[in-house]
Parts: C-alpha cells; structure tokens; sequence
C-alpha cells in the first residue's frame, strides 16, 4: 500500500539555502555566550599572522586567530557528529574549493543531477554549498547544524585534534584503539605549492607582504592553521590507521586522475557509482561540473566576496590551478630549505611529496 507520507528531505542540501549566507569569514566577535573566553585566549603565546594582518594565539599546538579558538573550544564542546556525516578537512589553498564542490555533487548527485541547469554549483560558489564549521561555531551560529538532513556534508580547516570526541574516536585508534566515528575526506597538496597559492590568496588584504616573509612564517609554522606538518600529519596517520574513516586525498593527484579520485570518494562515503551510472558518464559530468574553468566561468564565482572586510574576492578562489606553480616564485635554496623541512617532519613518517 502506497504511503502518504512525505519522503524525508535527504542530504546533503545546499547550506546557502537553509542556512543564513554563511561564509569562511573571520568572526569580529565571538558570541555573547563564549565571551569569557576571551581572557585565557589573550593570555596564550601569539604572534602576528603577516597575510591575515591579524594576531594568531598558539592553542593546543597550533596556530589561531583569537575568534577560532574560541571557536575550536565551542566546538571540541558542542559539535555532536552524527555517524554518516561527512567532513571536507584542509589546510587553506590545498584545493578546499575543487573537494567541497567535488563531494557535494557526488553526494547529492540523485537530489541535484549533475548535468541539470539548476544544479545549486551553477548558482552558488562551492563553499556556500557546505557549512563552515568554525564559521558557525564562531558566531554562536551552531544550532543550524542540527536543522541539516543527513548525510551532512561540512568543511573545515581546523586540525584533527581540533575536532569533537564523536570525530576524534577515529585518531584514537592511531594509538590502537577501534575505529569509529564520521567519515572524513582530507586534501593536502605540495607545500611549496600552498606558500605561493596563500601568499597570492592574501595579497588582496595585506598587499605590502612579501613572499619571502609568508615563506618565513610558513616554515616557522606560525600561520594559520599550522603548524603545517602537525595539520597534515595528524590526518595522514589517522586516515592509515582507520583508512574507513578518513581519506587522505592529494591536490595533485586530483589533478592527475580527477575521475579514479571522485569514485574513489564516492566508494569511501558509500556511494558508489553504478554501472547504469558510469554507462552514461556521471563521473565525467561530475568532474566537468567541478573543473577550474567550468567554476571559473560562472557568474557567482566572478563576482562577490569570501570575506568582504578582508578584500578577499570569491574569484581569486580560482587562480591557476596547477602542481608546482612555486617554480615561478620560489628560489631554488628556499626550495631546499622547505624540502629539508618537509622530509624532516613529513618523509620520516612516510609521507613524500614527489
Ligand atoms: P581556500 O582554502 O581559500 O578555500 P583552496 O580552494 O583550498 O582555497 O585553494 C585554492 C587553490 O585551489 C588555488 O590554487 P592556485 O592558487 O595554486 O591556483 C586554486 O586555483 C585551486 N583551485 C580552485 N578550484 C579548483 C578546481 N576546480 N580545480 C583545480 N584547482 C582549483
């Protein structure tokens, strides 16, 4: 007998449509209710963040601005992870947009064909298809979470340690334990690669910064979200150790082999492609719709702002989209001397950068 009620909305949904215009931002203020935060906060090793031109605070290892701890705090408290959500982890200017643009197609692909006219990554920049979690926590915005359908598909930047208990039962069991939790996707990409994308990035806020200075900071791994290594480290160990809980994905392989890479997601959030799928080419659609220069090319990604106050505009999300741009920037010896970073804190664990 056929039933009359209404099947339930299944996600992910586009956030920008249920959600306010939420966007990556730094917060001005932290909420009222987090406000007595502040003091520890102010009371925490800091330094400046030259790009951002704002302080950073030194929390549990790594390296915030004062709104984002707070934030970090309110969610290591709040965030209660639902078992079939999905979150879209980086470093900022490892390929976030291409991930966030490229999972919510793939998980919304039966809600939101990917070949249809109206598919919200027309019309919307991929990360107002996603909640940005710090974003949310940080302006006491939260609760809208809970409004989501599942599966929830969300984006952050924050380190894994960062992250709630309900996420974090995945890097426990680095130390041996089971694995449980949500599904994470992680993207990271050539260091020397990141340097010169973020130095471009934030040239929009603080233009008088040199690339040597971002390069210093860089390799000091004081900038945001660092440092660096301990960021990618710690969801490179988790996604060995619980490889079904976190997918450890590299910008240039993306780039390589984008089509292997968006079955491999799908498999990995339990969504495989089906042979009536791959026979009509939704895999290829999906990756079209997601290209550099399809996203490039649309109005809501030429126009607008990721965060207005600090001139960063939504289209220079799309600069040019290569592997080893660095070249064109980076001296050979401040080449070397990342390198010798990189094999230090990354190649002893087993993490190259070819
Ligand atoms: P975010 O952290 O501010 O969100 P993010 O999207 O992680 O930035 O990184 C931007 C980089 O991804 C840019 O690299 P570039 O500066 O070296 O050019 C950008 O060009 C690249 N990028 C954005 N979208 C795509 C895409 N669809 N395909 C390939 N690369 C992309």
């Amino acid at each position: 007998m056929a039933s009359d009620k209404p099947s339930a909305p299944v996600g992910p949904v586009p956030f920008k449509d249920v959600g306010s215009e939420m966007d990556t931002a730094l917060p001005e203020q932290p909420p009222e209710k987090l406000s007595h935060l502040a003091d520890m906060v102010s009371s925490l090793p800091s330094k400046m963040e030259v790009n951002l031109g704002v302080r950073v605070y030194c929390y549990q290892g790594f390296w915030l601005p004062d709104n984002w701890v707070v934030a970090a705090i309110a969610m290591q408290r709040g965030f209660k992870a639902r078992p079939d959500d999905v979150i879209v982890a980086s470093l900022p200017k490892c390929g976030t947009t291409w991930l966030n643009a490229l999972a919510f197609a793939t998980m919304a692909r039966h809600t939101y064909p990917p070949a249809a006219a109206s598919h919200p990554l027309r019309r919307l920049n991929p990360h107002q298809c996603l909640p940005f979690l710090e974003g949310l926590f940080a302006t006491g915005q939260e609760a809208m979470l809970d409004t989501l359908p599942s599966p929830r598909l969300m984006n952050t930047h924050m380190p894994l340690t960062m992250l709630p208990n309900t996420v974090l039962t995945t890097a426990a069991a680095t130390e041996g334990g089971g694995c449980s939790g949500c599904r994470v996707i992680y993207i990271c990409r050539e260091p020397k690669d990141i340097v010169v994308s973020f130095w471009h990035y934030f040239q929009q806020s603080v233009p008088s910064v040199t690339l040597a200075e971002t390069f210093e900071a860089f390799c000091d791994g004081a900038k945001i979200f660092g440092p660096f290594w301990d960021h990618i480290l710690n969801y490179w160990r988790a996604s060995t150790a619980c490889p079904d809980n976190v997918l450890f994905l590299r910008y240039e392989e993306l780039l390589r082999d984008p089509t292997s890479n968006v079955r491999k997601l799908a498999q990995f959030v339990g969504l495989p492609f089906s042979d009536a799928e791959e026979e009509v080419g939704v895999v290829d659609t999906i990756v079209k719709l997601c290209s550099l220069d399809n996203l490039r090319s649309l109005e809501t990604n030429r126009t607008g702002y990721v965060d207005k106050r600090m001139n960063l505009r939504r289209e220079t999300l799309f600069r040019k989209g290569i592997a080893g741009d660095w070249i064109n920037h980076i001296t050979p010896e401040m080449a070397r001397r990342l390198d010798d970073i990189v094999a230090q804190k990354l190649g002893t664990m087993g993490l190259i950068f070819k």
